[in-house]
């Protein structure tokens, strides 16, 4: 009873932040994102290893506590649907900084799910994924799929939505690393706190609906500018919400900001580029491939970028040998 699997980051370009039930991890409202590629968590699952509880080695050395109970937990939501699962032990490998912003649980809990899967005599339905790894994270039913995903809300679960495959609509992702320092405030503790305190909180749920709507209609259609102008629009709109918060919440540094305005001179001059930014300080610069060595250039000379990472658009999880 051993899988490995692998998975790759989401950038959401329609952001989720906030929860319509914290218990169960229910987001308040849908997000569509891309699926990238070169960025790999690979987890390895052995449930033969003989130990008496689930443990997790996360890039080669034991896991925090606090790690150790989200796997552990995910691992009990399979038992709660396949009773005899014995304790594992979980290897988990990112090829980029963890909590820094690019979306290591989404990847991590989307190969965890997928390598577990791969060892049930008789496998989970989709949808049963998808709920498992949403209660884990809930940007990670998105990485289970490539190319564009909509995760819709769906009464009192989710279900995700491949909206266009990668091949359809090739696009490149540069993003600019600013801090290899986890973030102060977690994803999940921000998303409360703005719950909680933002006075802009409601406004910010309703009108994510239309937020999601113009972004389906902008990829249907491969418009790349009506993509930039709400997905900036969505970002920005995140970390407003959240910056009203109390106290509010700053994910940027003033590297980020640079970037921010280094991208829309970009725009400006012509180049098929805009940003989004996560909870986090990296920014991501999405653009039509033709654009991307320039879009490259140009950020790698902001002063305080420590780091360009280059993607294209990736497929979803998927086991892998080993
Ligand atoms: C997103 N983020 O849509 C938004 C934008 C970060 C900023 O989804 O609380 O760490 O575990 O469900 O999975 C953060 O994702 O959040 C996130 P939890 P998670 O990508």
């Amino acid at each position: 009873m051993k899988a490995t699997a692998i998975a790759h980051p989401n950038i959401a370009l329609v952001k989720y932040w906030g929860k319509a039930d914290v218990d169960t991890n229910l987001p308040a409202v849908g997000s569509i994102s891309i699926t990238l590629d070169s960025l790999t968590t690979t987890t390895r699952v052995d449930f033969d290893s003989g130990h008496d509880r689930d443990e997790l080695i996360l890039d080669g050395a034991p896991a925090s506590e606090q790690r150790a109970k989200r796997v552990r937990f995910c691992l009990d939501l399979f038992r709660r649907l396949r009773p005899d699962l014995p304790p594992a032990v979980v290897e988990s490998e990112n090829s980029f900084p963890t909590a820094a912003g690019l979306a290591s649980s989404a990847s991590g809990f989307a190969a965890l799910v997928t390598a577990v899967n791969a060892v049930l005599d008789e496998p989970l339905e989709v949808n049963e994924l998808v709920e498992i790894s949403r209660r884990c994270s809930g940007s990670s039913p998105r990485s289970l799929f490539g190319g564009f995903v909509e995760l819709a809300l769906d009464g009192d679960s989710t279900a995700v939505r491949p909206i266009l495959n990668r091949r359809d609509w090739p696009l490149d992702v540069v993003i600019a690393v600013t801090s290899k320092t986890a973030k102060k405030v977690g994803s999940t503790d921000g998303m409360e706190l703005t719950r909680r305190t933002s006075p802009f909180y409601e406004s910010w749920v309703e009108k994510s609906s239309y937020d999601l709507a113009l972004a389906r209609g902008a990829i249907a259609s491969r418009d790349f500018e009506a993509l930039a102008v709400v997905s900036e629009a969505s970002c920005l709109a995140m970390h407003a919400v959240a910056m009203a918060a109390r106290p509010g919440l700053m994910y940027w540094n003033g590297t980020t900001v640079e970037c921010l305005h280094r991208v829309r001179a970009l725009r400006e001059e012509g180049e098929p580029v805009f940003f989004t930014i996560d909870a986090g300080p990296q920014l991501k610069a999405i653009c039509q491939p033709g654009a991307s060595d320039r879009v490259a250039s140009a950020l790698a000379e902001v002063p305080g970028v420590i780091e360009i990472v280059r993607c294209g658009l990736g497929d979803g999880a998927r086991v892998v040998e080993g």
